[in-house]
């Protein structure tokens, strides 16, 4: 009999094996020898991924090639910050989930997030989490922030189930993945949409007002025919790959109309004289919070 080849996508990866959706049904899926490492990468696999597999048993199979992909959310390898850990591929967006109050929020992360899904080649949308908490004067400033700047933002709350509607409406058209700090409520909202789901949540730790790492592994979920979205665990900080220091302001794009002004042409725009983009943060034509990340993570580059 001859063997029976399907296309799938990966939904989960755990050690050498993984989960792929193929026509309706799932399979745990071996690596064949043959799908070859880049010297520089963690996997040759990660979820999201398109993929050929050969069936073997009912539930099982063998994936036999990966193809080609169209986007990736990335990072720098755990102690081996020279190689690229893909974190998940072929997604259109990036959503950053942030909560208020518990954890409170922390707009440079918001930053990270932006960048690494320029770099990665997906649109960012941000959500705001736990709004039944109250917004207090900074966390409302900080969402104007990143309003003006024409991201697609959604303020939620798992909790009392504000602005769900509208953020699961946005997800069924896309293939998306939940990315943010332990604790912000990223399993709870995915319950929220997909009732089905059970993923574990866990209380923000009363004393360090941290999430405890809830969800330990990235996985994907159907929505739609089309429409999936990827729940991911907590990162504390997010690496940027392939990020030179001198070329970060071409990711704030408020800095782009200023960057031609500077009296330096390889201005930092944080020490040097006669520098534009200050003198339009001074102004306040950059706003004073981004200016902020922006210098926080040059001096982490
Ligand atoms: N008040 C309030 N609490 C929420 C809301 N959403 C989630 N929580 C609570 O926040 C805690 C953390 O939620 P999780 O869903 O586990 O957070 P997570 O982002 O998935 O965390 P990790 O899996 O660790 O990355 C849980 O106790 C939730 O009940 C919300 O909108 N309002
Ligand atoms: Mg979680
Ligand atoms: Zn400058």
């Amino acid at each position: 009999m001859a063997e029976k080849k399907l296309d799938g996508i990966v939904t989960r990866g755990h050690g050498n094996r993984f989960m792929v959706f193929a026509e309706g049904r799932y399979y745990d899926c071996q690596l064949r020898k043959k799908v070859k490492f880049k010297t520089d990468q963690t996997t040759p696999v990660a979820v999201g991924d398109d993929v050929r597999i050969t069936v073997i048993g009912e539930d099982e199979g063998a994936i036999e090639e990966v193809r080609e992909r169209r986007s990736v959310l990335s990072r720098p390898a755990v102690g081996r910050e020279t190689n690229e850990h893909v974190l998940a591929a072929n997604i259109d967006s990036l959503v950053i989930v942030v909560s208020i109050q518990s954890p409170i929020l922390k707009p440079g992360l918001i930053d990270r997030f932006l960048i690494a899904a320029e770099i990665g080649g997906l649109t960012p949308a941000i959500v705001i989490n736990k709004l039944d908490l109250g917004l207090d004067k900074s966390d409302a400033e900080a969402i104007e922030v990143y309003q003006s700047l024409g991201y697609d933002l959604f303020l939620t709350s798992a909790l009392n189930g504000d602005g769900l509607d509208e953020f699961r409406e946005f997800l069924e058209n896309h293939r998306s993945i939940l990315s943010g700090h332990s604790g912000v409520g990223k399993s709870t909202l995915l319950n929220r949409i997909l009732p089905d789901l059970n993923l574990r949540t866990l209380d923000v730790s009363h004393s360090t007002g941290r999430g405890q790492h809830a969800t330990s592994h990235i996985e994907l979920f159907y929505l739609s025919k089309d429409g999936f979205v990827i729940d991911s665990p907590g990162i504390k900080v997010l690496g940027l790959w392939q990020l030179e220091k001198e070329n970060l302001s071409e990711y704030y794009q408020e800095m782009h109309p200023y960057l031609d002004g500077c009296r330096f042409t390889r201005c930092s725009h944080i020490h040097e004289p006669d520098c534009a983009v200050r003198e339009a943060v001074e102004k306040g034509d950059i706003s004073a919070l981004r200016y902020q990340n922006y210098t926080q993570i040059y001096n982490s580059l």
